[in-house]
């Protein structure tokens, strides 16, 4: 697409939001509301008085846009731009190569070290007058300087004396994107894919563009479109001038596109008969395929791999190994710059190995073997995005290879499109985990940033919770796990509190009773998740397929590790799945401290006590109760918390828009309802191994295990 086709689609975009008025949750962080505080009206005002962007790249075009839109709407008057400072206050955005006056001011000493994506935000004397200034080396750089700034304005923080330097900690920071070409999204909460493969590339929906504006303002680079079970169609021809359409929109904003490889499509599509990674013909295939793709995107960031797990092709059906089959598309992209996501989630059926070990056992003898543009994607626990899981021990064990973190920002086992959960907690619990590889210290957060071990390309991926719903992500309150998420991949050392309360004053309101009420909602909801599904370190105890409700008794199926019964282990002695000496001794593949400390009942956190060990009920924890005492308690505690949710939301009536008020609203009071019923349904399920009763002062199952038992979902979105 031509540069003036995207900027004038930018400006027509930018021009139809501004229109909009119900809070309908479209215009998620980037609401950009007329500011309230006189003063700081006043402020801005004044440090504003003229506009100065640098460049005619279509970057620079955005960001005029952008600050078009956001300092009209804050400031409630119309936007110029200037070519030049001539009387009054100004903000310059510029780099030193497109801006003389950047020069003029010696600003490049300050970009040091900055790299491409950093940016400096300084206010300086300039000819009598203040100059606040966002530079860069780039206009990447520039971008995201701006997004920053407006932040400072979104967030009501003085712009007076400004001395911000800032740059990226992990290299790619990639949503992931499990959309099918044909508009489902696997695990996806919020309507249909937002690519309509149907329509492009001759159609850009301007939701594109806005897609782009919400990531590049958080920091996200990369964006993965299509499901890791992948299918081979979009390495087409046909597909590629679409998915080379997404890219030429995605562009101004930094952001580049990634693809899944499905590793049997020289067979599919080239009619080769083997994909065997070290055939020669299958070698010239990915490598002319990988040279097409580059012809159609020039900036093409690389392939996104799922091999060999839950029934994929990959290099093993082949008698080869998972390094065999990234370096065979490692070695075709590396002359373009492309790098590969493999994925370590593999575990196998036929395996009667723990499935919490497997991916350690088949990826650790490997270390050395990966080439360099290969990344192994690992997702943050050794099972599957469980509400709460152990950090994966793979995390500071390949110490040759680059290690990059998979999050889960859609809902999949956290009540979907239903439930709030604010899932940063969940993602720094795991970042600031320490694998002690080198000693103290060594959290996952410097695994995956490179510091640890001296690793130049490192990424971090979030599965995106992204549909065409027109508040994006289903639940109002789920926008913010993907406002969390970039947030976190650019730099781990953000609390969630605070990334929370940027949240809620960018989109909901500055007002501190708000933001208060909102914030403990937030933060209390991922451990009420937890406690009302699997307290204690329980985990995969979801019904069958769908993982919306329980199912602790889903046994007897064809795949047992699939089955709530292979992970709770619930007999007449007690509960959990033992995984020390005496069991399957997953935790040797942690550090001596680590290990040690998990293995030691008395040591052992007990949030994670049943994911190591099998407790018998009478067990006396710290509390003084029972094994089985504490685990109704945590049940219960997880209802109480929720139903405090409930309360604290009503507390928001009136003071937030009543649209949105209305719909957490009615969610809330479904979340009420399937708390209960996991609570009643798993422990009215224990109950028939522990032999003990739930105490009499809490409220008593109003149904049945059987009743409970026969409930049967169907058609759940995302299954
Ligand atoms: C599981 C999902 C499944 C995904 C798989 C994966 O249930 O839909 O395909 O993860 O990550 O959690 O590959």
């Amino acid at each position: 697409m031509s540069k003036l086709k995207i900027q004038s689609l930018i400006l027509l975009i930018l021009a139809s939001i501004m229109t909009l008025h119900a809070e309908d949750g479209y215009r998620l962080w980037l609401r950009y509301e007329k500011i309230s505080n006189e003063a700081l009206i006043n402020e801005y005002n004044e440090a504003l008085e003229q506009l100065v962007v640098e460049g005619s790249s279509e970057t620079c075009a955005a960001i005029k846009a952008e600050l078009e839109l956001a300092l009209e709407g804050m400031l409630g008057k119309e936007v110029h731009f200037a070519d030049k400072p001539t009387s009054g206050n100004v903000l310059i955005i510029g780099t030193p190569a497109s801006s003389a006056m950047i020069r003029s001011l010696k600003a490049e000493n300050k970009l040091q070290d900055l790299g491409d994506e950093g940016y400096v935000i300084y206010t300086t004397p300039y000819r009598n007058r203040k100059a606040t200034i966002i530079t860069a080396n780039t206009d990447i750089g520039l971008l995201y300087g701006t997004y920053s700034f407006l932040r400072l304005l979104q967030t009501g923080q003085s712009i007076a004396e400004l001395s911000v330097r800032d740059q990226p900690e992990i290299k790619l920071r990639l949503l992931n994107h499990w959309d099918n070409l044909d508009g489902h999204v696997e695990r996806g909460y919020a309507g249909n894919s937002l690519w309509d493969w149907h329509t492009l590339p001759d159609y850009i929906n301007p939701r594109y563009v806005d897609y782009a504006r919400a990531n590049a303002s958080i920091g996200i680079n990369g964006t993965a479109l299509t499901n890791v079970n992948a299918d081979a169609q979009v390495l087409t021809a046909e597909y590629l001038e679409k998915v080379a359409a997404l890219a030429d929109v995605f562009r101004p904003y930094g952001i580049k596109v990634y693809l899944t490889a499905r590793f049997s499509a020289p067979v599919e599509l080239g009619g080769l008969e083997t994909a065997d990674p070290l055939d020669e013909e299958v070698i010239r295939w990915w490598t002319l395929k990988v040279d097409e793709i580059y012809t159609y995107i020039p900036d093409f960031g690389g392939f996104l791999v799922k091999a060999n797990s839950e029934g994929q092709p990959g290099p093993q059906n082949y008698g080869r190994t998972h390094g065999d089959g990234a370096n065979l598309l490692a070695n075709a992209l590396a002359p373009h710059g492309g790098v590969v996501m493999w994925r370590a989630f593999v575990y196998s059926n036929e395996e009667p190995e723990d499935r919490a070990k497997q991916a350690y056992n088949e990826f650790i003898p490997l270390d050395k073997q990966f080439k360099a543009n290969v990344l192994i994607q690992v997702k943050n626990g050794a099972i599957d995005f469980q509400p709460r899981e152990p950090f994966h021990p793979l995390f500071g064990a390949m110490e040759h290879t680059s290690l990059m973190m998979e999050f889960q920002i859609t809902q999949e086992y956290l009540g979907q499109g239903i439930h709030l959960t604010y899932l940063a907690p969940l993602y720094k619990e795991c970042l600031d985990a320490d694998t002690y590889a080198k000693g103290e210290g060594s959290t996952v957060a410097r695994v995956i940033d490179g510091s640890l071990f001296d690793h130049s390309i490192t990424a971090m991926a979030g599965v995106s919770n992204i549909g065409d719903d027109r508040n994006w992500c289903g639940h109002p309150i789920a926008q913010s796990n993907w406002y969390a998420y970039g947030r976190l991949a650019w730099n781990a050392s953000f609390s969630a509190e605070e990334i929370a309360e940027d949240w809620i004053r960018m989109t909901f309101s500055e007002d501190p009773e708000v933001i208060s009420i909102l914030k403990k909602i937030m933060m209390m909801s991922r451990e009420a998740g937890v406690n009302y599904r699997t307290p204690l370190g329980l985990h995969h105890q979801m019904a069958w397929h769908h993982h919306y409700g329980p199912g602790p008794w889903i046994k007897d199926k064809p795949r047992a590790d699939w089955t709530s019964a292979y992970y709770n282990r619930a007999d007449t002695v007690g509960i959990g799945f033992d995984r020390t000496k005496s069991g399957s001794n997953a935790l040797s593949q942690y550090f001596p401290p680590v290990a040690e400390k998990f293995a030691n009942l008395k040591t052992c956190p007990e949030e994670f006590l049943l994911w190591f060990h099998h407790v018998p009920w009478d067990y006396k924890m710290k509390s003084g109760r029972t094994l089985w005492d504490e685990l109704c308690y945590k049940y219960y505690l997880g209802t109480d918390q929720v139903k405090e949710m409930q309360a604290d939301w009503e507390k928001l009536k009136g003071r937030i828009d009543d649209e949105r008020f209305r719909h957490v609203q009615s969610l809330l009071k479904m979340q009420v309802r399937d708390a209960i019923e996991w609570r009643n349904a798993c422990l009215l399920y224990f109950r028939t191994y522990s032999g003990m009763p739930i105490p009499a002062e809490y409220e008593q199952a109003e149904r049945t295990l059987e009743e409970y038992m026969k409930i049967d979902r169907k058609f759940l979105p995302g299954s």
